[in-house]
């Protein structure tokens, strides 16, 4: 899998995430510190944002990860997520990042509120399905986190609609959560725990 490069004294393989965000990036990065280092879309140089055409989380994950296999022969992984509100019949989902028009945060979570107010019923789930390709093989791995929205947008940190995303069983949103709390329990950080039980497995991790 990938090539090998020396960071310091240690050796860590390389896997490609097809990612232009680099939040999602960072997050990762944590969860595999030490084992492998994150090559995201711009560095190997792909520049593209890879269509997401598909009708599912699985259809938009597989897209992104096959491209990098396509275009640049490499193992990949990448991730289709989102977040899915029950009195909404599961929107933004699929649509999460351009829910207003646009890829901006603050415009996705005004239109969010906007299409909440009055409204009581406020679970929610953030949902992330992985497509992994490894040796021209696909395999996926999902993650989901249970929680309410919040009636106003609260904290500083992640990104997305994390001010508003309450996970279940706490009294603050990610966004006022550091990466770590955040990969402790996050849709995006239980699938990965599955993909990398998965490399271990399969890929020595
Ligand atoms: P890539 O496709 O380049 O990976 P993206 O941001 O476009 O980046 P998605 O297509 O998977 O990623 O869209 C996911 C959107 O769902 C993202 O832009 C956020 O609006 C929301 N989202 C997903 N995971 C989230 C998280 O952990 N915290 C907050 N919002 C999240």
């Amino acid at each position: 899998m990938g090539s090998i490069a020396k960071v310091g004294d240690i050796r860590l393989k390389e896997l490609v995430f097809a990612t232009n965000n680099a939040y999602k990036a960072a997050e990762v990065s944590k969860l595999l510190a030490g084992k492998y280092k994150i090559l995201t879309l711009k560095d190997i140089g792909c520049g593209v944002d890879i269509p997401e055409t598909g009708s599912t989380f699985e259809d938009n994950a597989a897209l992104k990860s096959l491209y990098v296999v396509t275009h640049y022969h490499l193992d990949c992984f990448g991730d289709d997520s989102g977040l899915e509100v029950e009195a909404l019949n599961n929107a933004p989902g699929i649509y999460s990042a351009r829910y207003s028009g646009n890829r901006s945060d603050q415009g996705n979570m005004s239109l969010l509120l906007n299409n909440m107010e009055g409204i009581e019923h406020r679970s929610a789930r953030f949902r992330t399905v992985i497509s992994l390709n490894l040796n021209n093989k696909n395999f996926f791995f999902e993650g989901m986190v249970s929680g309410t929205i919040r009636k106003e947008a609260i904290g500083e940190q992640g990104f997305g609609y994390d001010p508003v995303f309450e996970p279940l069983g706490h009294d603050r949103t990610f966004a006022q959560m550091s990466t770590n709390e955040k990969n402790e329990i996050s849709h995006r950080a239980i699938a990965m725990k599955k993909l990398i039980a998965f490399l271990k497995d399969h890929a020595g991790f």
